[in-house]
């Protein structure tokens, strides 16, 4: 894929976990886009569901974000992310275990578990969650489910992912995973 299509998705990718254009990505960050996303779907913060995306996104945090804090300091900047996720991408058993986070990515979304990802949730999560104005939410589902099922499984879900971080065709859907990039 040509460098900067990939740095662009790279950066879009670090775009939906800073909705506040902090710059850098912590776990408070992190657990807000949850908190948001539980209240915007009408679970309480005591709720079985809120507490369910509070460890989703603490355990995110842990085993995928954390590990590209270079100097330590528990923020992780633009800039650190696009060094080590670039390289991470470059490298195939890297870039299938960052794949593979893609299913706790899905079973985040799909807050009520019921293996659906529908488009409320994929709106909700990416334009009150992540910050993503609601039209441009909704056109990226549009474009990730051409089929007009209006939902997402799993099995989508992941060969979206793989497009999206690897595919180096500027038109495949996976690209609208997180909206515009
Ligand atoms: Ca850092
Ligand atoms: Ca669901």
């Amino acid at each position: 894929m040509s460098k900067q299509l990939q740095e662009r998705k790279i950066n879009r990718f670090f775009d939906v976990l800073d909705p506040d254009g902090a710059g850098a990505l912590t776990l408070p960050t992190m657990l807000g886009i949850g908190d948001r996303y539980a209240r915007i779907r009408g679970y309480a913060s005591t709720s079985a569901e809120a507490q369910r995306l509070r460890a989703a996104l603490e355990q995110f945090w842990k085993t995928v974000i954390s590990p590209m804090d270079i100097d330590g300091d528990q923020r992780v900047t633009r800039q650190e992310h696009l060094q080590r996720m670039t390289a991470a991408l470059a490298d195939p058993q890297q870039a299938r275990e960052f794949h593979a986070t893609g299913d706790a990515f899905f079973d985040f979304a799909d807050v009520n578990g019921d293996g659906h990802l529908v488009k409320d949730e994929y709106v909700d999560l990416f334009s009150v969650g992540c910050g993503l104005a609601r039209r441009d939410a909704i056109q990226a589902f549009q474009r990730l489910d051409p089929q007009n099922r209006g939902y997402l499984d799993l099995n989508q879900w992941r060969k979206l992912i793989e497009e999206f971080f690897a595919s180096t065709d500027p038109d495949a859907p996976g690209n609208w995973l997180y909206g515009t990039y």
